[in-house]
């Protein structure tokens, strides 16, 4: 009880201890002078200088705006000249934005964000364009209850091989249990799906190394379904459970029907990983609030979760057999449906040795299979060890028979026969990566730290002694993620390590009282204790849970669209394309269809002509086949505002309302007479019904 109370008071405590005004240079150090002289306010520390009084040489720059050799070597790594292209592309999770951020490495410059879960109107997602509704609306939950914001946690890059090969992106709605899937030839969300049993997930999203399954874990236990229980029997009604969606690369979607579900204990499922290599076609899962604590139910003697779910000090770690699971799923024999999906009930899992579940300390977070696929690493959040499992042993033990069993009877294998080491790393590990010198490297929210160790086994050919901590180096502030280059693959690169760290105390100018997010990079290119912060790239945007890195010149985005008319729901020419010269309103009753183009500068037609009631379906066509030839349209009132790309055709549909005149335009600046590229909508222009044709 004692020791639960003080790791409590540690985690309440320690975030303000760790932020105090201490500076920290590009070296890691803490860097005393600058923050005594910030505090003393004398007026020459710390200021940035200006290019004004800076002189020529690198010298004097450097003395003028008070850089340390440190400060140079950072900003000479991370500076990138304008037109040079970065090495690597950083997808970044939105957080509770419900998009993807784009982020070039090293420069950190941010070069996209995509609109996924929320609408976005600067690209036409979700804001009137109707294939863009009919996206979004995959997602939602219930009948007649749109769901418009989502809090985006675990982006995935489609793998072949186990490498990432650039072509698809998945990433998880832990707030909804959605999952977003984008095509990264035009880096577009083409789909968006809804868990038909949970309302909720966290494990996801994680692909397996041939992206055959995208996995969707659980975390918030509920009746599955949407059913109602009462809390008083959540041992009996309230589930876990862990989502296998098929994905089907050619179709580029996720296929539902052949996607299933595994029903488990009312633990907390949290973060997952796929196996790869000698544990491909296995997948584990972490899990907290095994003790099954339900909430404070108000009476005196009542426990909140925060206490209630950390009373063990052993959770389970979820092992399951996917390759087996889908058989069973496919074979359909034993499973049950829930709202449409195939469910693999519990019992069947624990008859078929498809769950295994291993004890592990203490109500721990990541669980990140090592490149090779042969170690599981689980880090502790309220233990300051990261515990290393072997594949090997668990195999091992497997074949052995485990003779213990969960409340649930699930099979759990002994921890003393699965685990390989521990390292302890300090207060809050969190998430572990990986680069190509056999480092793990794990983020200490607590501590603000990221910590380099080493890893065991083959991982081991330097002569370093395995499963030590090699050196921490200090981020600001509370880190949560980390991402290192190509980490997540069989052939991490190693080189660059991305913190993204929470609340950025001190960081930056004030600008309010909620905080900017802190991602920063950092060098991890040599061996040993150098592991220096190079560069701070603050983001004015939901918090970034998770990130993948990968080599830019993997992906292969389209300039334009390949053939004018181009539908980016199908990737293939819209039966409503319309091509110059093809352009018209057509009338049946009060049925109106506008197919009309757009090219710089103008709309073809200019005007049209509607009756009140009319249902109107309007198509435009970008006929451009330049770059950079990007148009936008804007319809006031009628909350329409596309985003029109080099060859795209983009549809919408309303009701003409009352009479009245409404003026549209281009949103793009896309040439000198841009602001002339407009038009007039004339809704019951005295009986006209035909819509007139403009210039073209
Ligand atoms: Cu640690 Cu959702 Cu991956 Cu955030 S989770 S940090
Ligand atoms: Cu087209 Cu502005």
């Amino acid at each position: 009880m004692m020791r639960r109370l003080m790791v409590l008071a540690l985690i309440a405590l320690l975030p303000i201890v760790g932020c105090s005004r201490q500076d920290v240079d590009t070296s890691g150090q803490p860097r005393e002078d600058a923050a005594e002289e910030a505090q003393e306010g004398d007026d020459d520390a710390g200021r940035p200088g200006s290019v004004g009084v800076t002189g020529e040489s690198v010298e004097e720059i450097a003395a003028a705006r008070n850089l340390s050799p440190a400060d140079v070597s950072a900003a000479l790594k991370t500076y990138m000249p304008s037109g040079r292209h970065d090495e690597y592309l950083m997808f970044a999770s939105g957080g509770h934005s419900g998009q993807i951020m784009v982020v070039g490495l090293p420069s950190m410059r941010l070069l996209k964000v995509i609109a996924v879960f929320t609408p976005e109107s600067w690209q036409g997602w979700g804001t009137g364009g109707t294939s863009t509704e009919e996206r979004l609306a995959g997602g939602d939950a219930r009948p007649g209850m749109p769901v418009r914001s989502a809090d985006t946690h675990h982006p995935a890059l489609s793998e072949t091989g186990g490498d990432y090969d650039g072509e698809w992106l998945f990433i998880g709605d832990k707030s909804n249990g959605r999952i977003g899937v984008i095509d990264l030839r035009d880096f577009e969300t083409k789909q968006i799906v809804k868990n038909p049993i949970a309302d909720g997930n966290h494990g996801g999203t994680f692909v397996t190394p041939d992206t055959e399954w995208v996995i969707e874990g659980g975390q918030y236990a509920t009746p599955l379904g949407g059913e109602y229980a009462g809390l008083d029997t959540y041992q009996e009604t309230f589930r876990g459970h862990i989502t296998f969606w098929k994905f089907d690369r050619d179709a580029g979607r996720i296929d539902v029907a052949r996607s299933f579900s595994m029903e488990l204990p009312p633990y907390w499922q949290d973060l997952c990983d796929a196996g790869k290599k000698v544990s491909e076609g296995w997948v584990f899962c972490n899990s907290i609030n095994t003790e099954m604590a339900a909430g404070n139910d108000g009476t005196e003697g009542g426990v909140n979760f925060e206490s209630g779910v950390s009373q063990n000090d052993m959770d389970y770690l979820h092992l399951f057999n996917l390759d087996r699971a889908a058989e069973v799923a496919a074979a359909g024999e034993n499973t049950t449906t829930v709202n449409g999906m195939t469910v693999i009930p519990l019992e069947v899992a624990i008859s078929e040795k498809l769950l295994y579940f291993t004890p592990e300390p203490k109500s721990p977070h990541g669980v990140d299979v090592t490149p090779g696929g042969e170690f599981l690493v689980v880090a502790g959040k309220l233990d300051p060890h990261v515990s290393i499992y072997s594949w090997e042993k668990i195999q091992a033990a497997i074949a052995a028979g485990p003779t213990e069993t969960d409340t649930f009877g699930v099979p759990l294998l002994a921890y003393d026969d699965v685990i390989e080491a521990q390292v302890e790393l300090g207060l809050g590990p969190l998430h572990t990566q990986y680069d190509d010198k056999g480092y793990g490297y794990t983020s200490l929210f607590l501590d603000s730290a990221v910590a380099r160790w080493t890893l065991g086994g083959a991982y081991r050919t330097d002569g370093e002694e395995p499963w030590q901590l090699v050196t921490k180096t200090p981020v600001q502030y509370n880190i949560g993620h980390l991402a290192t280059a190509e980490g997540d693959t069989v052939s991490p690169d190693g080189g660059y390590l991305v913190a993204l760290n929470k609340w950025a105390v001190d960081r930056f100018h004030n600008v309010g009282p909620l905080l900017p997010q802190n991602l920063q990079l950092l060098d991890i290119s040599a061996p040993g204790t150098t592991m220096p912060v190079l560069y701070d790239m603050p983001i004015g945007n939901g918090e970034p849970h998770y990130s993948q890195i990968i080599k830019s010149d993997k992906l292969k985005g389209w300039e334009t669209y390949p053939e004018i008319g181009w539908d980016a729901v199908t990737q293939a020419v819209s039966a409503n394309a319309t091509q110059s010269g093809q352009e018209r309103v057509e009338r049946d009753g009060n049925q109106v269809t506008v197919y009309m183009t757009a090219v710089r500068s103008h709309f073809t037609p200019e005007r049209v002509e509607l009756q009140a009631g009319d249902e109107v379906t309007w198509h435009i066509t970008n006929i451009e086949t330049a770059y950079d030839a990007t148009h936008g349209f804007s319809l006031p009132v009628y909350g329409i505002n596309l985003s029109l790309e080099p060859g795209e055709t983009e549809s919408f549909a309303f009701t003409a309302g009352e009479k009245g005149v409404f003026a549209w335009y281009c949103t793009e600046f896309c040439s000198a007479l841009h602001l002339e590229m407009a038009g007039y909508m004339l809704v019951d222009p005295q009986g006209v019904a035909q819509a007139t044709g403009g210039d073209r």
